[in-house]
């Protein structure tokens, strides 16, 4: 049977929330001790110009190392192809249940790959649940995109998601240089150490419904991102917080701008020079909130560790080196273990 859907719960009419979604005291969004913050904003386009090249570098290996999060403008991509992509995946979610159910793809489910339309598994022990619904695909390479695993309707989905993939891929080529040039590496090391021509994109929709109660639940729930880094775009109803100085804090919502999660593969890369960001997101009473992570991540089976350039006597490792696979696999355990604990 397949686990009911939190917008079916949504939908149910209920004033309160099911238990599952109730988070523990310490965990519940605190609203008014909130700041809204605006997380570092990079002029992208600033690389390009040979005066700004090296400032724009400094400001994103800044921002890597303080926050593990920043924004930027002037990307590249063009607002209309992040509206249809939105708009897309907004008209997918918009269907009935029963006709997203097919793409749940249960059978297909391992350890190494989900593709399709689901809800957190409750990988925890205590069966808590995050306020969210998702689709997950890969976007890139080629020669791994399965269609067959990605929505059919609207009609217009594939069109503009193999563009945004395409586009995507060109601002995350950017940022790969400049966190080599930040590193004092060549700058293809970085990309190189996270497969070169293989580096993977999966894109993941988040759906947020409206919340009955959405002081006490939460949309996804504290975590790094497994990834090398992450390209996120939410729509226009705020809701991302990260952990800063010890106080969950709110994003600014900036119209046209890219959010940019350093993950847990560049913190390891960079021997923790650059810090994956702890994040969670919160829930509206009366809005839907959605987002479009693009998780950029090595192949499977490649060993990622701290880079030998990195390491000196005064620098020693403080990762180990493992294969993507196995490092999935190994955070999956410890969360369950932590959760039970
Ligand atoms: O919805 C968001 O803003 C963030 C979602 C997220 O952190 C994730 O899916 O990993
Ligand atoms: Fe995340």
């Amino acid at each position: 049977m397949a686990p009911a859907r939190v917008q079916a719960v949504a939908q149910s009419g209920f004033q309160s929330i099911p238990s599952e979604f109730v988070r523990p005291v310490y965990e519940r969004p605190a609203r008014e001790t909130f700041n809204e913050f605006e997380i570092p904003l990079i002029d992208l386009s600033s690389l390009q110009v040979d005066e700004l090249r090296e400032k724009t570098v400094a400001e994103i290996g800044r921002a890597s190392q303080e926050w593990g999060i920043f924004q930027v403008v002037n990307h590249g991509i063009p607002d209309e192809l992040v509206q249809r992509l939105q708009a897309a995946g907004r008209e997918f979610f918009d269907l009935p249940l029963e006709e997203k159910e097919p793409y749940a793809n249960l059978d297909g489910v391992t350890d190494d790959r989900f593709e399709g339309y689901g809800t957190q598994l409750k990988c925890t022990s205590d069966g808590r649940q995050g306020w969210s619904d998702f689709y997950f695909h890969m976007v890139w390479p080629p020669s791994l995109i399965d269609f067959n695993k990605w929505p059919k309707h609207p009609p217009f989905y594939r069109e503009v998601t193999e563009e945004y993939g395409r586009q995507v891929l060109g601002v995350v080529d950017k940022l790969l240089s400049a966190f080599s040039i930040n590193l004092g590496l060549e700058e293809s090391t970085v990309r190189n150490a996270l497969g070169g021509e293989n580096l993977e994109m999966e894109l993941k929709i988040n759906y947020y419904p409206a919340c009955p109660q959405p002081d006490m639940a939460l949309g996804v729930l504290p975590h790094t991102d497994m990834s090398a880094l992450t390209v996120l775009k939410p729509n226009d109803v705020p809701g991302l917080q990260i952990l800063r100085n010890n106080e969950w804090v709110t994003a600014k919502h900036v119209p046209d701008t890219l959010i940019i999660h350093i993950g847990d593969q560049l913190q390891t890369l960079s021997n923790g020079r650059y810090k994956s960001v702890l994040h969670r997101t919160l829930v509206s009473k009366d809005k839907v909130r959605m987002s479009w992570p693009v998780f950029c991540i090595p192949p499977l089976d490649l060993v990622v560790g701290p880079l030998n350039q990195l390491i000196d006597e005064n620098h020693p490792p403080l990762f180990d080196a493992m294969t993507y696979r196995e490092f999935k696999q190994r955070k999956k355990t410890k969360a369950m273990k932590q959760q039970s604990s």
